[in-house]
């Protein structure tokens, strides 16, 4: 296959972005849209065009907040129409529960219960527009649930009402017929002060206390975990071990800055790498993640359309060369054998736990000089990273 073949994005690489990110038009809390909206049949249109799988989507990114049943029906058979011509999927579907004022203080978290009811309602009619297109993954991001007075709830109330909802939902989708998994996203702050269950681990735990924990995985994002200044890839392998890597947003940030959702691998490169090189399973020691490679980012405010599918193509050929770059360098020879794992079966015996094992390990005298002594040889193997990214080792 020639290189170009490996690079050029096409839809059995997973690529999906959601109608929010190239759909977004530039507005910031300082600045109104600089471009245009793109309606969802030419998002369709031109993402099949550039090889991308599919598109996600929030209720209102494709249904506005006060359409009829009628037009609904509408919106969404020339939506259906646009997906089956460009052969393209929904495979992930989400609930805008931030965007309006009755959610200002919460939705699945709020105080009044009828804003809570309304929130369920919310996301149950999205559930049911998600599985009509087809969407496997159901993704909860808690915008705006958080605080910014904390003296208003104590963390037990809203763990609780959250728990709630979340088993609700479960046997909602359960009763339906739906299938959903459902993706809970975390992040610390941005737009509340705080938002509740922070980061990934936080989530991880919180899944093990519902009432059907099996339905319930994570979506961890690049920027998000970077906000709360903890490690990306740790993050996205402890749940990839714990099995419940269900979706992940994939974009850049720069470390100390608020949520900005750049363009993939424009951020953090070797973060990018070890990332990508983890997902896809190179050198073999672990499977290749099977879920969607989605991108929750959008194009600088500086571009017009032109630039957001620059933008988009982009992320997905970033993707696919550091697939390559990482392929490249778990074949290197002298990766191999820096990363070769040390083995010795005496010892190997004595980590495994029986009675007689522990007492045999509590009496064994053990010498500890050579390994204190000896170099890791990490300076070599994070410079092999470097320069196989800078393109002078591999192919
Ligand atoms: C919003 C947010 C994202 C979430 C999306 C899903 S919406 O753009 O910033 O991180 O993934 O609700
Ligand atoms: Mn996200
Ligand atoms: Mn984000």
């Amino acid at each position: 296959m020639h290189d170009h073949d490996r690079i050029t994005p096409a839809p059995e690489d997973r690529f999906t972005f959601g109608l929010w990110t190239v759909g977004n038009p530039g507005r910031d809390p300082f600045g109104e849209p600089v471009r245009g909206a793109i309606s969802p049949v030419r998002i369709v249109e031109r993402l099949a065009e550039l090889g991308a799988y599919g598109v996600n989507l929030h209720d209102n990114d494709l249904v506005s907040f006060d359409a009829s049943a009628a037009e609904r029906d509408a919106i969404v058979a020339e939506f259906r129409r646009a997906l089956d011509d460009n052969g393209m999927r929904v495979p992930m579907c989400t609930t805008n529960l931030f965007s309006h004022p009755v959610f200002k203080d919460g939705a699945l978290t709020a105080d009044d219960p009828a804003v809570r009811a309304f929130a369920l309602q919310k996301v149950m009619r999205s559930m049911e527009l998600g599985a009509e297109l087809g969407a496997e993954v159901y993704v909860f991001w808690g915008g705006r649930e958080g605080a910014e007075a904390d003296a208003a709830r104590d963390p037990r109330t809203w763990i609780a009402r959250y728990r709630e909802s979340l088993d609700f939902l479960c046997a909602h989708s359960k009763a339906q017929g739906y299938g959903y998994r459902f993706a809970l996203e975390a992040k610390p702050n941005e737009p509340r002060g705080d938002i509740y269950f922070a980061t990934t681990g936080h989530m991880l735990h919180f899944i093990e206390t519902l009432a059907h924990p099996e339905m319930v995985g994570v979506n961890p994002e690049v920027a998000h975990e970077n906000l709360a200044g903890l490690n990306f890839v740790h993050n996205v392998g402890q749940a990839l071990e714990a099995g419940k890597l269900f979706h992940i947003d994939l974009n850049a940030q720069k470390i100390g800055r608020y949520d900005q959702d750049l363009r993939f691998g424009s951020e953090d490169l070797k973060g990018a790498f070890l990332l990508v090189r983890m997902l896809e399973g190179s050198g073999g020691r672990f499977p290749r993640w099977e879920g969607m490679r989605h991108f929750d980012a959008h194009a600088y405010r500086t571009e017009d359309e032109a630039g957001v599918w620059d933008f988009a193509a982009g992320c997905m050929r970033t993707y696919n060369l550091l697939r390559e770059k990482a392929h490249a360098f778990d074949a290197d020879p002298e990766v191999q054998e820096l990363l070769a794992e040390p083995r010795d079966p005496d010892f190997e015996a004595l980590l495994r736990y029986s009675p007689e094992g522990a007492a045999a390990l509590a009496e064994r005298e053990i010498d500890v000089a050579p390994f204190a002594r000896a170099g890791k040889r990490h300076e070599r193997l994070d410079q092999l990273v470097v320069e196989h990214l800078l393109g002078v080792r591999g192919s």
